[in-house]
């Protein structure tokens, strides 16, 4: 069939693209969290009790590793150094933990006293409160507000912060910086853009 001109009629419904933008996005997160989750071998892993735990609840496969994490009232207070302290017991730890959760325990990097210690600090940076968007007020507040209100994206120089407290830093976007990152020993702080 030849055809001269094609006419639209009605309106083209474009909520597939939402739903596709999600899927990517979800895709992503657990690209990055699959990644460290089979990176470790030998290490304890951390998780913040934040999205990409539950994130790695949905997308990884069980295997013979130790894992921790804070649940109930502990929120997402002490994560560093609930890490801090497995790693003083003598074992690497990885923490795969959220750009809030690293933030709101900014302090916890002050290892004065504490000796060497072999840890990964793996934050997840989305520029703030990623879990809320599951929240049913999402759909019910303007971006802004809910920005404010919930997301709260904080403007912290984390390469200044971390160095200034001795530990290393390393930003990472992609999975090849990332998997270069993890290579590095010490006390390192890895800032993975989400
Ligand atoms: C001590 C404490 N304060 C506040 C909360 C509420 N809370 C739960 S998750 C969260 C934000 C976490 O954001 P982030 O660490 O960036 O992780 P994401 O959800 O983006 O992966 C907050 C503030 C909490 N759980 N614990």
């Amino acid at each position: 069939m030849i055809v001269d001109e094609l006419v639209p009629v009605g309106r083209a419904n474009s909520s597939w693209l939402d739903s596709w933008r999600q899927e990517t996005d979800m895709d992503e997160r657990a690209g990055f969290v699959s990644q460290v989750w089979d990176s470790v071998e030998n290490q304890a892993l951390v998780f913040g009790a934040s999205d990409l735990i539950r994130v790695a609840e949905g997308s990884v496969s069980a295997k013979g590793i130790n894992v921790y994490s804070s649940r109930g009232l502990s929120g997402i207070d002490g994560t560093v150094s609930t890490a801090i302290g497995i790693a003083q017991t003598g074992v690497s730890v990885r923490a795969l933990i959220g750009d809030l959760t690293f933030m709101h325990e900014i302090s916890g990097l002050n290892l004065t006293g504490l000796g060497d210690l072999d840890i990964q600090l793996i934050v997840g940076n989305d520029n703030g409160g990623h879990i809320f968007d599951r929240l049913e007020m999402r759909e019910h507040l303007s971006a802004d507000w809910f920005e404010k209100l919930f997301t709260t994206p904080q403007q912290l120089n984390l390469e200044a912060i971390v160095t200034g407290f001795g530990w290393q830093y390393r930003k990472a976007s992609t999975a090849s910086e990332l998997a270069s990152a993890m290579e590095l020993g010490g006390k390192v702080v890895i800032d993975y853009q989400l």
